[in-house]
This record gives structure tokens, C-alpha cells and sequence, in this order.
């Protein structure tokens, strides 16, 4: 039985990753942050397992920025391989608390790195990356050879932490990679998120809610896929002979707009827009009702408009593909909601 260890189990990624690693066999080890309130919904069907908790999957306390407990949980457990998803992984809010978001996520990448470096026996270290390390790319689509131009402190992080994956993969020798992750979405996402926001919207809107859907750049284009789909590629990526850093995408970019139109009319409301820029307005086709309208609270100071990556390396590598795509992705979710 192969060991696994994730950081950020708790989240949308750590969770899936969880169910499907039990599903093939492993022992999963957990870290999870302390905190007056249980955030754990997402792992909860696997904790009130008895066949499971206690038996294949541990869950043990730690904070990323504690590298003592990090180190003694590491040293036991043992991990064959190490799935590092954990850390503030909100670009907007990384602006508001940069110096969290670089100790979350870049410092905290390297104390593991460190920590991995002295264990008796190597681990195999997945770093979840992200697209973000590319800001406002001249490459579209971008692949594992497009420039790094972070463009926010999350960003910025990301790319620090994945340049240290590289320098570590070649310097200490790790089996040690870097998934530069687009978006990835599921009923399991945060709700201040767009994909969530808007399709728990829809489906409110879709019962008889009456409150309009506030969002901000309708015209930024994303590349986003289904997750459950993302942690089987971080776990083929660990299994290759071969180290080696990887774009995660399904290649097709998709507006939010068109996502929140997606979205909407998988819930039987088709919505019309009209106007520009901040009056920009959705109309409920059939009743004229404003139920989407843009609000400058939700821009960025800075925003990547367009963002799409090439994942024809990773098809060539290790044989994934995503199968889920923009306005698929919006109907399974509000199908979740719904
Ligand atoms: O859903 P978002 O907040 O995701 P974002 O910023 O692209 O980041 C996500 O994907 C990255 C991978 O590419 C991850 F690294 C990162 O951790 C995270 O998972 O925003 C998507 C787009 C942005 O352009 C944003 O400006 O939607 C735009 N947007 C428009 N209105 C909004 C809203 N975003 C949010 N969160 N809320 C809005 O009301």
C-alpha cells in the first residue's frame, strides 16, 4: 500500500484527490489547520467512514508556517508521495493580504521542499501551481515554455514556489513537479469564487429569488475545467518515469459572460445583455428583469482578461486530457446546486 500525504485536504482539490487516492489503494495522511469553527464539510462522508478514518485515512494538525510539527509529521508518516494543493489561493484577496498569501504559499512550499529534502526516503512532491504565474501572457495559449510575468501577489507567490520546485528537482535531486493548474471548478468550490457565485445565483434566481447576481469583468476569459478531473492528472504526473512540470487546461477559453449565460440557461432562464463596461446589465429574456448587474466593487486592481493553456504536452506525457469544458462545466454545477 503506497502512502500519500496532502496539504489542504480540506479544500475543493484536497478532497477529491482524498477520495480518489483511498479509491486506488493508499493510505492518505491530511494536514488541517486549526480553527474554533470545523471547516471539514468536504471531507466529512470520508471521516464518518469507519472503514476509512482512523484506518486509511489519518488527519493530522499543522500550520504551513510551523515547520517543527510539518517536519514531525512528514518523518512519520513517510509518504511515498507528497501532494502539496494548501495555501490563500484568492488572486482578488491577495492583494488586500499579500504578506499571508507569500507565506501561505511560497515560503511555506519551501519549508516542505526543505523538510522533503532530509526525510530518510524521498517523497515524490506535487506543487499545485497555477496559471497566474503567466499574468498578462503575449502567448495564447500559454505552454511550459511561456514566460513567467506574475501580475498579483498570489501570482507572484505561485511562480516563486514553482521556480523552487524546479531549483530543488535539479539541484537536491527530488522527484519533484509543478502542475501550472487553469481553472478548475465543481460543486466543492469556494463561494467567492465567480463559477460558484454565479451558479448558486442562477439556482436561487431560478426558485424565485428576486436578488440580481453583482459581478465584476464580464469580459475576462478564463479556461475552466472540472476538478475531479485536475487531481487525476497530479497523480499521473507522479507516477511518470520521468520530473517534469506540466500545464493543466482544457485549451478553451470561456467569458465569464458566457459562463453566467451557460449557467443561467441550465436553469431555464435565458439572459440577454445589453449595455457596456460598468452598466452593463442581464435581462431574464421572458420577463425583462434585471437579475445580472456589474458592480466596480468586484474589479481588480490589475485582471488577466484572457487566460488559456495549451494541454498538449500533458496529453503527450501522461495521456490526460480534460473532458469537461467552459459551458459544460457551467451546467454541471448548476445541476449540483439546483
Ligand atoms: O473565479 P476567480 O476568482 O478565479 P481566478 O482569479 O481566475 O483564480 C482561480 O484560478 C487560478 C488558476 O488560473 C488559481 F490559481 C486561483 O487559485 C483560483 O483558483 O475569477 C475568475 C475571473 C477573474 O478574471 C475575475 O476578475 O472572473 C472575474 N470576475 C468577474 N466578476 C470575478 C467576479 N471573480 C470573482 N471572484 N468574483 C466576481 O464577482
Amino acid at each position: 500500500m503506497k502512502t500519500a500525504l496532502i496539504t489542504g485536504i480540506t479544500g475543493q482539490d484536497g478532497s477529491y484527490l482524498a477520495e480518489f487516492l483511498l479509491g486506488k489503494g493508499y493510505e492518505v495522511h491530511g494536514i488541517v489547520r486549526r480553527a474554533s469553527m470545523f471547516n471539514r464539510s468536504r471531507i466529512e462522508h470520508l471521516r464518518a467512514d469507519p472503514e476509512i478514518y482512523g484506518k486509511r485515512l489519518f488527519l493530522h494538525y499543522a500550520d504551513l508556517q510551523d515547520a517543527t510539527p510539518l517536519r514531525r509529521i512528514l518523518q512519520k508518516s513517510a509518504p511515498d508521495e507528497i501532494y502539496h494543493l494548501a495555501g490563500q489561493s484568492h488572486v482578488g484577496l491577495s492583494f488586500d493580504i499579500p504578506e499571508s498569501t507569500v507565506h501561505e504559499v511560497a515560503t511555506a512550499t519551501l519549508s516542505i521542499l526543505e523538510i522533503c529534502r532530509d526525510l530518510p526516503k524521498l517523497p515524490r512532491f506535487y506543487h499545485a501551481s497555477s496559471s497566474e504565474v503567466f499574468g498578462s501572457p503575449d502567448d495564447s495559449p500559454q505552454t511550459e515554455r511561456t514566460p513567467y510575468r506574475p501580475e498579483n501577489p498570489y501570482g507572484c507567490s505561485k511562480a516563486f514556489a514553482t521556480q523552487m520546485v524546479r531549483v530543488y528537482r535539479k539541484a537536491h535531486g527530488l522527484f519533484a513537479v509543478s502542475g501550472i493548474a487553469y481553472n478548475h471548478e465543481s460543486s466543492r468550490r469556494g463561494e467567492n469564487f465567480v463559477t460558484k457565485k454565479i451558479v448558486r445565483s442562477a439556482a436561487e434566481i431560478a426558485k424565485g429569488g428576486s436578488q440580481p447576481l453583482v459581478l465584476g469583468n464580464l469580459d475576462s476569459e478564463r479556461d475552466w475545467g472540472f476538478a475531479p478531473e485536475y487531481v487525476e492528472a497530479m497523480w499521473l504526473m507522479l507516477q511518470h518515469e520521468v520530473p517534469q512540470d506540466l500545464v493543466l487546461a482544457t485549451g478553451s477559453p470561456c467569458s465569464v459572460r458566457s459562463f453566467t449565460k451557460d449557467a443561467f440557461a441550465a436553469a431555464g432562464i435565458q439572459v440577454a445583455f445589453e449595455g457596456e463596461g460598468e452598466s452593463e446589465i442581464g435581462r431574464n429574456e421572458l420577463t425583462g428583469e434585471t437579475i445580472v448587474r456589474v458592480s466596480p466593487e468586484f474589479f481588480r486592481k490589475i485582471d488577466t482578461t484572457r487566460l488559456v493553456g495549451d494541454p498538449q504536452a500533458a496529453l503527450n506525457a501522461i495521456g490526460w486530457r480534460a473532458r469537461t469544458i467552459g459551458g459544460d462545466v457551467a451546467r454541471k454545477m448548476l445541476l449540483a446546486e439546483m
